[in-house]
């Protein structure tokens, strides 16, 4: 049986861990939720040729090509789907919107506020045309998450005074870790900060409903120097015998104050021993809280203040009127980090078909990128507060 939904093609730059798990909901995402459309995996771009290839044949693209910008010339090609580092978000995104591609652009939106302001009025001009645009912050995709956004929505927290978002992993606390491209400034723009620091800023902001006015922060970088990479495939990696110095920071640390008088704390860093991918969040609002933690990340925990002293109880985010759960399995039977993506090229293309900008647009990354950009100058400042 032939698929008779319209295709669209998409194009995409990259193919490691983020290329891979974007991959992986390309090919997933139209035979789990019933779209208007499906996407067609046309074209991988790499700069090796074998290793472009290599990937493809193991990810399922049709085509290969060893310059992005090909990609822009291809007819079959409507979607252009960025997985590389920071450093080239800007030029390829902006490029493709030009060229009347649709856009999703993994996190942080860009290296640069500047890069990034040039991308949402990029983004601006192509929804003009009907051209979409929206930048990768995947957790907002959680089930669980989106259904803290909608718990807040609805008013049941009442109102919001506390924000507190960390988000933990380990993987670079050996000094002999090599120093791969998320640990040098000029391919990833910052460290924790933008890598993992730029996604609770997100996540808050989305459950909040509201936008961080000023931070104080303190960043560290706890290795100075670290091995060359020989070969880095996600977050593992070899290394050589020469060293190179780290250029940015390993942990920040930073306070804020959202629109409307919530406080927030927020802390990112590679070194908490033990933790691999803990991005936690708690609400507490004047009616109740809510709070979770990625690495049970088909849980949220509620506490309304209504209920008396019964505490915070646990939901099992897998229920049919949840959000994205439905689509999936029967109650109870979880989802994991890979199901993000999938939500996420759900949404996009849904946006393509409606005819709608999605979120999070590049306005909301640039609105991030603010945030990264106050938090390093305070830091260098001796921790003053800036405003947003
Ligand atoms: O976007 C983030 C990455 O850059 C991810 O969600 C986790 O942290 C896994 O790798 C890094």
């Amino acid at each position: 049986m032939t698929d008779s939904r319209p295709a669209l093609g998409v194009g995409m730059v990259g193919y490691a861990f983020m290329g891979r798990v974007h991959s992986q909901a390309w090919r997933s995402v139209a035979s789990v939720f019933d779209l208007p459309v499906r996407p067609v995996m046309a074209a991988l771009s790499g700069r090796s040729p074998d290793r472009t290839a290599e990937a493809a044949a193991m990810l399922g693209w049709a085509a290969v090509e060893t310059d992005w910008k090909r990609l822009l010339e291809r007819d079959d090609v409507q979607i252009v789907d960025i997985c590389t580092p920071g450093d080239s978000h800007a030029e390829i995104a902006i490029a493709a919107l030009a060229a009347g591609k649709h856009v999703l652009c993994e996190k942080p939106l860009a290296n640069t506020v500047a890069e990034a302001e040039a991308m949402a009025a990029a983004a601006r001009e192509a929804a003009a045309r009907g051209v979409r645009s929206m930048v990768a912050f995947n957790y907002r995709r959680v089930p669980a998450i989106a259904l803290a956004r909608r718990f807040v929505e609805e008013g049941r927290l009442g109102e919001i005074r506390h924000v507190r978002a960390q988000y933990l992993q380990d993987w670079i606390v050996d000094p002999q870790f090599p120093l791969v491209w998320r640990l040098q400034k000029d391919k990833a723009g910052s460290g924790a900060l933008g890598d993992i620091g730029a996604h609770i800023i997100d996540t808050a902001q989305f459950i909040v409903g509201r936008s961080l006015t000023g931070v104080s922060a303190l960043t560290e970088t706890f290795i100075k120097e670290r091995p060359l990479a020989e070969e880095s495939a996600g977050l593992a990696a070899e290394g050589g015998s020469e060293m190179g110095e780290v250029t940015v920071d390993d942990a920040a640390l930073f306070i804020g104050r959202f629109e409307g008088g919530a406080l927030g704390s927020f802390e990112a860093t590679r070194f908490a021993t033990g933790r691999k991918n803990a991005l936690r969040i708690e609400v507490n609002g004047s009616a109740g809280s809510l709070a979770f933690d990625f690495e049970a990340m088909n849980e949220l925990w509620f506490y309304q203040a209504d209920e008396g002293d019964a505490g915070f109880r646990r939901i099992l985010v897998t229920e049919p009127d949840h959000p994205y759960a439905g689509a999936w399995w029967p109650p109870g039977h979880g989802l994991g980090y890979e199901h993000t993506f999938v939500h996420e090229t759900k949404d996009f293309l849904e946006a393509i078909a409606d005819g709608t900008d999605p979120t999070p647009s590049f306005e909301d990354g640039l609105r991030v990128q603010r945030v990264l950009a106050a938090v390093e100058e305070s830091a260098a400042a001796g921790s003053g507060w800036i405003s947003v």
